[in-house]
């Protein structure tokens, strides 16, 4: 297998259970790079977008509350790409199954994840589910020189009369 990158987000539920360190901890034993890493906060179109796979499911607005933390009021989320032999297969193993209730006990998911009784699944970590879907949401989530390393092409632009916040 190839070298692949993986978008990985640390959701707001586990910001606000302070497991930031932990998760990266665990992600650690992949032995993969992280190539970026953020804090971001998160509009509703990102939100939407992110998700946009899932636009008619029934709890397609709980989701988007949530992963724009209105459900834990942390907006915000960690947000990085994972680079390495097998990222992707990696990285979800060590996530777990996608419903909390249903993930491995050892799993990210399975350790700190929970169902609330509206029905959402709180599972901590956001990965990836593979190379197109991870270039898709790399391209959403990261600009092209916030990435270490050269994942996809570029292209230069020039940006007319954009005002950008500098420090006084
Ligand atoms: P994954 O995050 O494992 O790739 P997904 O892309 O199918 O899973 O779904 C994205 C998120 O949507 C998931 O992390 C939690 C939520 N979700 C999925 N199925 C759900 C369900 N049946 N009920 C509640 N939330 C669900
Ligand atoms: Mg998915």
């Amino acid at each position: 297998m190839a070298n692949q990158a993986t978008l990985i987000l640390i959701k707001p539920d586990g910001l606000k259970k302070s497991l930031t360190g932990n998760i990266l901890t665990r992600l650690s034993e992949t032995k993969l790079e992280i190539v970026a890493a953020k804090i971001a906060t998160v509009s509703r179109e990102l939100a939407e977008e992110h998700y946009r796979h899932l636009k008619d499911k029934p709890f397609f607005s709980d989701l988007i509350k949530y992963l724009r933390g209105e459900l834990h009021n942390r907006r915000k989320v960690m947000a990085l790409v994972y680079w390495g032999e097998d990222a992707i297969k990696k990285c979800r193993q060590l996530a777990g199954s996608t419903n909390p209730e249903e993930a491995e006990s050892t799993s990210i998911r399975g350790s700190y994840g929970r169902i609330t009784t509206s029905g959402v699944y709180e599972n901590v970590i956001h990965v990836s589910s593979e190379d197109k879907e991870a270039e898709r949401e790399i391209k959403l989530w990261f600009h092209p020189d916030e990435i270490i390393v050269n994942l996809y092409p570029t292209k230069e632009a020039v940006e007319k009369e954009k005002k950008i916040k500098v420090w006084a």
